[in-house]
């Protein structure tokens, strides 16, 4: 049966061979301990995690082990994390350790995978290949559902195709989620009657494991569009129950906070990448990744692969339509697209709603730089013909590689 691989980026212990390092993760994570126990019979030993190779990297080394699938329960990812990113990143023989990646057999993956994926979501909104626009809803906590519907439909009217809630607005007596979904989905009612365009709203519906798919499906059956989950602060199985549940018939989006406290550091922590893996199994169809230009600290290859992950061909499963989101802006558009290609949200907060003119025309301005993308023009000589983009790239500048 082929096994799971892990690879780690480490710095032993001053004083510890990196061999022996890489041997306590090994052990750790699976039959062993600090010390030899005499409960660790002869049966048990197929179940050893394996020290396939060590090599030197930068200041430390990377290691790739290999777990044995016996030790996965199928379908299981809470346990998948305990055994691949558990209790090693404590271990005092690593100085550090970074988990870079992990491969699972096609046994430990019985996921389904997004219901709607890119081409599903494309399909809702009538795009065929240019990038879709989203915005965030700011400020970010605060606005009453009137005014919180009032600015969706100033979005929706510029043009963008998503427009969500942000991480924090969840259910909170300034904004109830109920009151909130009726109102913005009525408002994006009256736009498409209107322009005839259909925009999607997701609803960040994150709260305690047992009320999550009650609260979804509360939502579903409010007119909402598309849901949206804090992925790491919920968790994974959070996601699974959502995407599984029967009576959600609708993309969800997902959302990645509190994943810099693990993602960030490059030499301690776990990589953007196993999570971007899970995501796709467990259903999500649409994923923050990062940008290559915004306010978000980021490195550029890593964002590239992670979104590889999320597009690339997976047992068959739909391709998750990444998220770039974070300190974008109409002049950031096209350093973004250059890098990251067409199949991608574009997600402006503070670069829609912060447009000189407000949150109409930071809409078209970030339509208008994508629009000039697909035309294959310059964003200032299409500024010259564009009020909205030339007022936009004015205030915030274009930015380059
Ligand atoms: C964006 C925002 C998002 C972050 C998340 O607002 O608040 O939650 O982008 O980061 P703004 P990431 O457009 O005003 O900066 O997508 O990297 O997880």
């Amino acid at each position: 049966m082929p096994d799971v691989i892990a690879t780690y980026a480490f710095v032993p212990e001053r004083g510890t061979a990196p061999e022996e390092a890489a041997r306590w993760i090994a052990e750790e994570e699976t039959t062993g301990t600090w010390t030899g126990i005499s409960t660790r019979v002869e049966y048990v030993r197929r179940l050893d995690g394996e020290v396939l190779e060590v090599t030197p990297r930068g200041n430390g080394y990377v290691t790739r082990i290999r777990y044995p699938a016996e030790i996965f329960e199928p379908g299981n990812v809470s346990q998948y994390l305990s055994v691949v990113a558990g209790n090693l990143f404590g271990l005092k023989k690593l100085e550090s350790v970074r988990l870079l990646d992990a491969e699972f057999p096609e046994s430990l993956i019985p996921f389904h995978g997004p219901r709607f994926g890119i081409r599903g979501i494309r399909g809702l909104i009538g795009t065929l290949d240019r990038p879709h626009v989203g915005t965030i809803i700011k400020p970010k906590v605060g606005l009453s559902p009137k005014d919180t519907a009032a600015v969706a439909s100033q979005a929706a009217l510029g043009g963008v195709d998503l427009i969500k809630d942000d991480e924090t607005l969840t259910d909170q007596a300034f904004c109830p989620l109920r009151e909130r979904v009726s109102l913005v989905m009525e408002a994006l009612e009256e736009v498409k009657e209107e322009t005839g365009r259909q925009v999607l709203y997701a609803v960040n519906i994150t709260t305690r494991a047992d009320r999550i798919v009650a609260r979804a499906e509360e939502a579903v059956n409010l007119g909402a569009t598309m849901v949206m989950i804090d992925v790491i602060t919920a968790g994974f199985t959070a996601l699974q129950a959502l995407a599984e549940s029967p009576k959600i018939r609708v993309p969800i989006h997902v959302h990645r906070t509190m994943h810099a406290a693990m993602t960030r550091s490059p030499v301690h922590g776990i990589a953007m990448r196993l999570f971007a893996r899970l995501v796709r199994w467990l259903g999500g169809d649409q994923l923050h990744t990062g940008t290559v230009s915004g306010k978000m600290s980021h490195d550029r290859d890593e964002v590239t692969g992670d979104n590889r992950i999320l597009t690339g061909p997976c047992l068959g499963l739909k391709r998750v339509f990444p998220v770039a989101s974070g300190g974008l802006q109409p002049g950031n558009v096209h350093r973004e697209l250059e890098v990251l290609g067409n199949d991608i949200v574009l997600q402006a907060g503070g670069g829609i709603h912060g447009h000189p003119d407000g949150t109409a025309a930071g809409a078209r301005a970030m339509r208008q730089a994508v629009d000039a993308w697909m035309e294959g023009i310059s964003l200032e000589e299409y500024a010259r013909e564009h009020h909205e983009l030339e007022r936009a790239l004015k205030k915030w500048g274009v930015i380059h590689g």
